[in-house]
């Protein structure tokens, strides 16, 4: 379907940016008495990261920003820099590098982290709110959860199938609300603000349309990827029933005392209603069938489901990544009608390279056309109400388990380099016209 050239605008307040993480890009990993982080124990350790690559130096965004920076004052100088610019902060306090000394005391599985993170988010608030006025308190509790202690994949790198990822997720929601909470009693007022937390989602749709099985596989798997986070904070203030009933008639089947899946109990804070806008990172589609009931102890057993690619969909980068334009108005979609029809900032959203560089990377350019057509779709078709749209990455970065092989920037970071020298993908480009022209409208006509 064409879409009329005047509709391919974004609303004149639509908020434009491009986003990294303090591990991918910063490096500075003991610099000026930092302690290690979980990423850098599991970067150091052999056989987890592509090449034992790791984040010690990645892009020495650290030292790059300004050669003098210490500690806080380089995050002072980072948003005053920002904003210097013009630029609008939205700063994440969780991305994915806990300190190890608290992963030395349980991490994310310790209940004690709620408070202490609630400690700290109210140091960031104390200390920059002043300027900083949109914040995210945690980024993809379900990749920290699943991939780092179900899988294994990323730190800390505890593989416990069906154990512990619930309970890591649980801390987290225990920690973000807490954090919401002390923001909007004590910071709110007066520094008027609006605070949530980024969750990840891909779009599913079922193997066979015409499979009742499938479809029920399909509405599993959003349950436990998207609802397993968004339900408590947006939907009703508990996990989907789904994933309730399913567990807990698997842990008795499996002679747990009791559920995998932890409560949340009366008299701590309230997690519904602890997020003031979405935020939603996206990147992919899979479809999804049923499969057979298995009693395995695990996550996916508890789901029932297998995802998989569509063999239609063009995979062209990183392999988990096939690009689906039209998923992201679907899940834009999804999550109006689900969590109350919320302001949605895509926090993430982008597409890698992989093997020889392409400076000129028509195929990227290609996917943030055809992706934001579908966003203008979203907006004046179907009225769902999108504020702003943040490409990953502005800058190559390490790429986690996969280190410097892949590449998300919107610049390319020349690694072998000593001055990690930066250079605008053609991408880079194509970006800043569209964000000039506020969408695809001619710059020169604007
Ligand atoms: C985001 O996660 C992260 O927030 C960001 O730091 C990261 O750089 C960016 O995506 C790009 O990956 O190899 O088949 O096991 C997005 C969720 C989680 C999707 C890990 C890919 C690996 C799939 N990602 N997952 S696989």
């Amino acid at each position: 379907m064409s879409v009329d050239i005047r509709e391919n605008l974004f609303p004149s307040d639509f908020a434009w940016g491009a986003a990294t993480a303090a591990y991918q890009v910063e490096g500075g990993w003991k610099a000026h008495g930092k302690g290690p982080s979980i990423w850098d124990t599991f970067c150091h350790g052999k056989g987890r990261v592509f090449e034992d690559q790791n984040g010690d130096v990645a892009c020495n965004s650290y030292e790059l920003w300004e050669e003098d920076l210490r500690c806080v004052n380089y995050y002072n100088k980072v948003i005053n820099d920002l904003l210097a610019c013009n630029i609008t902060p939205m700063v994440t306090l969780y991305h994915f590098d806990l300190p190890q000394a608290l992963q030395d005391r349980g991490g994310w599985k310790w209940a004690g982290i709620a408070e202490v993170f609630d400690g700290y988010a109210a140091f960031c608030f104390r200390t920059f709110g002043d300027r900083v006025k949109l914040w995210l308190t945690l980024n993809e509790p379900y990749v920290c959860a699943k991939l780092g202690h179900e899988d294994g994949l990323f730190a800390p790198g505890v593989r416990d199938p069906g154990v512990s990822l619930y309970l890591a997720g649980h801390n987290m929601l225990r920690a973000h609300a807490r954090a919401w909470h002390s923001y909007s009693a004590l910071f709110r007022p007066e520094q008027k603000g609006l605070i949530s937390l980024a969750l990840n989602s891909d779009w599913a749709e079922p193997q066979d349309p015409s499979s009742p099985q499938d479809a029920a596989a399909t509405e599993r798997y959003m349950a436990f990827t998207f609802g397993w986070f968004a339900s408590p904070v947006f939907m009703t203030g508990d996990y989907p029933a789904t994933m309730r009933s399913r567990i807990e008639a698997r842990s008795a089947g499996q002679g747990f005392p009791a559920a995998r899946l932890p409560e949340f109990e009366e008299g701590e804070p309230r997690v519904l209603g602890t997020a003031d806008f979405f935020a939603l990172n996206h990147y992919t589609s899979r479809r999804v069938r049923a499969v057979s009931p298995s009693q395995t102890l695990g996550f996916k057993g508890d789901q029932e489901a297998e995802a998989e690619m569509d063999p239609s969909w063009p995979v062209c980068g990183t392999p988990w990544l096939a690009v689906v334009p039209y998923g992201l108005r679907k899940l834009l979609n999804y999550i109006k009608d689900a969590c109350g029809n919320p302001a949605i900032y895509i926090t993430e959203n982008g597409f890698a390279q992989t093997g020889p560089v392409d400076l000129n990377d028509s195929q990227r350019s290609g996917f943030y056309r055809d992706t934001l057509l579908e966003v203008c779709k979203a907006i004046h078709e179907d009225g769902v109400d999108v504020r702003g749209y943040f490409a990953w990455s502005l800058l190559d970065n390490f790429e986690w388990a996969d280190g410097f092989s892949v590449r998300f920037g919107l610049f390319h970071v020349d690694f072998t380099h000593p001055e990690l020298t930066r250079t605008m993908y053609l991408s880079g480009r194509e970006y800043a016209k569209i964000i000039m022209g506020n969408g695809f409208q001619s710059t020169a006509q604007s």
